[in-house]
């Protein structure tokens, strides 16, 4: 039968050409990040030996066994000159697991390792796994923490969606071999979006946390919150301090969320996180940047109003709508940039879908900080905001 041959053939080739497809920067009219006119890694990056039964005998129609539903929130970091995607892969099955795509340019060619991570168990098996966040600690290990989820043994008789999230951590030294740890304990009833702090703290490893209250809802619980551990291979929290609160009438007024680990500048650590809002048409999630401060890393020194980036065009549709999600970001020293500026990744998922990267420099990024305007959370209050920068530009206004 020739319909296997020709389909493989066609299959193989489609592959390829996705995995080798270019991609080109688009200019950035605000001036502050570059989007790029392609999702870097999709479904169909997924390697066809994970999909299809290759075996002429036993897959005539050569059909795929196993499907994939979507690549999305993914960790990222690089190592010896390669861009390293810690991806949240989910199956059709919905089950999510994590799997390493790697790039030599960190803006395309991503591909993935031969097979997805093995996560080793704790003695309560996850039922599900999502969005690690890796952080090369001090300590010499690359930690990657993520949200495990189970079914709540407090449900209801017959409520099969409840369920619990809590922070699980597993560390590695090359992202092939995992060491599991035992998942955060801290005061809240659930945990999710929580990242590692690359140094310690007054000897103790630092965290920040999301505390919440439910599964989805994060009740009074809401914000993003930092503690403190006396060890990471027992690790509890036993106090969260909120670090940037949810907030009425802001992008993150239902709740938020860090992203991945700080990135270290001269001026304070600059933080990437996420805001929900609520719309008649449901939840909006866009992604914001503020700065904590370099010795005191849970107190925000400077954060500009509203968001940074938000779902433009194909982004807002996908799996769940108006979403973007970001918890991996790369700065690249080896870049050589004008005026020795340092060139940052930001890889983002958008709608629980497909991944994408944007570009910036970490010194625009705090640029951006420091003199974007604050929200002052009244409607009068951000036309006095755009008022004065007209008033600046009086002497200018010729040039435009
Ligand atoms: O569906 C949007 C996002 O929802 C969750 O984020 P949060 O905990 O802030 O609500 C996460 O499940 C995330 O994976 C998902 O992208």
């Amino acid at each position: 039968m020739q319909l296997f041959e020709d389909r493989l053939k066609r299959i193989k080739a489609e592959h390829k050409t996705l995995i080798e497809k270019k991609n080109e920067e688009e200019f950035s009219v605000n001036g502050v990040y570059a989007r790029f006119k392609n999702p870097i890694i999709t479904r169909d990056h997924i390697p066809l030996h994970w999909r299809y039964d290759l075996n002429k005998e036993t897959n005539p129609f050569l059909m795929e066994r196993i499907g994939f539903n979507a690549t999305l929130n993914s960790g990222a970091i690089k190592i010896n000159g390669k861009y390293l995607l810690v991806v949240r892969v989910e199956g059709n099955d919905r089950k999510s697991f994590f799997a390493v795509a790697e790039s030599p340019n960190g803006i395309d060619n991503f591909k993935f390792w031969d097979r997805p991570i093995t996560l080793p168990q704790t003695e309560n098996p996850d039922i599900n796994v999502y969005d690690m966040r890796l952080t090369q600690h001090d300590d010499g290990y690359i930690y990657g923490v993520f949200c495990t989820e189970r079914k709540d043994p407090n449900a209801p008789e017959g409520d099969t969606s409840s369920a619990v999230a809590a922070a699980g951590i597993a560390r590695t030294k090359d992202l092939v071999e995992w060491e599991r740890l035992p998942d955060l304990i801290s005061t809240s009833g659930q945990q999710r979006n929580v990242v590692l702090f690359p140094h310690l703290i007054e000897g103790k490893y630092a965290f920040y946390t999301r505390p919440q209250d439910g599964f989805i809802d994060t009740g009074k619980g809401g914000g993003v919150g930092f503690g403190l551990s006396e060890t990471i291979e027992n690790p509890e929290v036993k106090e969260e301090v909120i670090v940037d609160a949810k907030t009425y009438h802001t992008i993150y007024e239902v709740k938020n969320g860090l992203g991945p680990a700080p990135i270290k500048t001269e001026h304070g650590w600059l933080q990437l996180a996420h805001g929900v809002r609520n719309t008649a048409a449901g939840l909006r999630y866009t992604l914001y940047l503020f700065m904590t401060d370099l010795e005191k890393p849970w107190i925000v020194t400077h954060k500009p109003h509203g968001h940074f980036i938000a779902p433009l065009k194909e982004e807002r549709v996908g799996d769940v709508s108006n979403v973007v999600f970001a918890n991996g970001w790369i700065t690249d020293d080896d870049a050589c940039l004008p005026d020795g500026q340092r060139k940052v990744y930001i890889y983002y998922a958008s709608s629980d879908t497909r991944m994408h990267v944007a570009t910036s420099t970490v010194e625009q990024l705090v640029d951006y900080c420091i003199n974007s305007p604050q929200d002052k959370l009244h409607s009068h209050l951000s036309v006095e905001t755009i008022n004065e920068l007209i008033d600046k530009n009086n002497e200018f206004i010729k040039m435009i």
